[in-house]
């Protein structure tokens, strides 16, 4: 055996990797500080963390296991998880505001740029003995007045049946059940993979000893995550989820919503489930105009 097979996921590695990942992704204008946003917004958190003390006269014991809390969570790399999981699912709703179309919702920590490129009718990189219910996610891409968006790009990333995301997890190919997917010239896609399992956050990090130290559950419900784009038209970022599935009612990041729910019915060809989703896009014109 190898040193990679055996290697086991920790919270730190799948940590430093979404760390290394989020410094290579972070928007342009993520630097372009404005004083008094700044003033209002630290101002306001620190506001609301005195009021928290005083409300609950946090003691000096308190106060040192959350600086050793956060002390931790640097060491670990799983800032990206723990703002993801508690924080992203608020900045989300107030940016999807002004988008209409279909629903989005978190990213997540584990979205890596670059995934092969794949035609409309492709099956998603994976082992030849890979774990897991064969799913056909299909469907179509318009706008928002349902014009087809030929050529419109389903960037979709998933974990794998024991709950592993490629590049952030030891023993995956590079890949595994990631793609670029080309939509063909009618807008539609046909996307072979298998279903991903529920998500549990490592349980040997600081995410995980917060979670266990206030007694709550570590699991997101399975999903299929997507980036859902078309020349002239507002990127979508997404996720899907199974309707039954564990954890779809509690999901530890609150990012399920009723829109992005699944159904998969018995596959036509007898192997595993099918689904169709479609997929409506916003265009760009307000943005233009504003
Ligand atoms: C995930 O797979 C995920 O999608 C999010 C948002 C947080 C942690 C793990
Ligand atoms: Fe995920």
């Amino acid at each position: 055996m190898t040193d990679i097979a055996t290697e086991q996921a920790t919270a730190a590695a799948s940590g430093a990797a979404a760390t290394e990942q989020f410094r290579t992704k972070q928007r342009a204008d993520a630097t372009d500080v404005d004083t008094r946003r700044v003033d209002t917004l630290v101002s306001e958190l620190l506001v609301a963390t005195h009021e928290i003390v005083r409300r609950h006269k946090v003691t000096y014991a308190e106060y040192d296991a959350l600086k050793a809390w956060l002390i931790r969570i640097g060491e670990d790399g799983e800032w990206p998880l723990f703002l993801d999981v508690w924080v992203e699912h608020v900045v989300e709703e107030v940016a999807g505001e002004s988008r209409e179309g279909s629903k989005g919702t978190i990213e997540g920590p584990y979205y890596a740029p670059g995934a092969p490129a794949l035609d409309a009718e492709a099956t998603l990189p994976m082992r030849t003995d890979e774990k897991g219910t064969p799913l056909l996610f299909q469907g179509r891409v318009t706008g928002v007045d349902g014009t087809p968006l030929p050529g419109a790009t389903v960037d979709i990333w998933q974990a794998d049946d024991d709950g592993y995301y490629s590049q952030f997890a030891p023993g995956l190919p590079e890949w595994n059940l990631r793609g670029t997917v080309t939509a063909d010239d009618e807008g539609r896609f046909r996307i072979r993979t298998i279903e991903p399992a529920p998500y549990q956050i490592p349980t040997d990090g600081s995410c995980g000893r917060l979670i266990a130290a206030a007694g709550w559950h570590a699991w997101r419900p399975a999903h299929l995550h997507l980036k859902v784009s078309a020349p002239g038209h507002r990127l979508v970022t997404t996720q899907l989820y199974f309707e039954g599935g564990s954890h779809v009612a509690d999901d530890i990041a609150s990012a399920v919503k009723p829109e992005l729910i699944l159904a998969p019915g018995p596959a036509a060809d007898g192997r595993g489930h099918e689904v169709t989703y479609d997929f409506v896009l916003d265009s760009t014109d307000k943005l233009d105009r504003a």
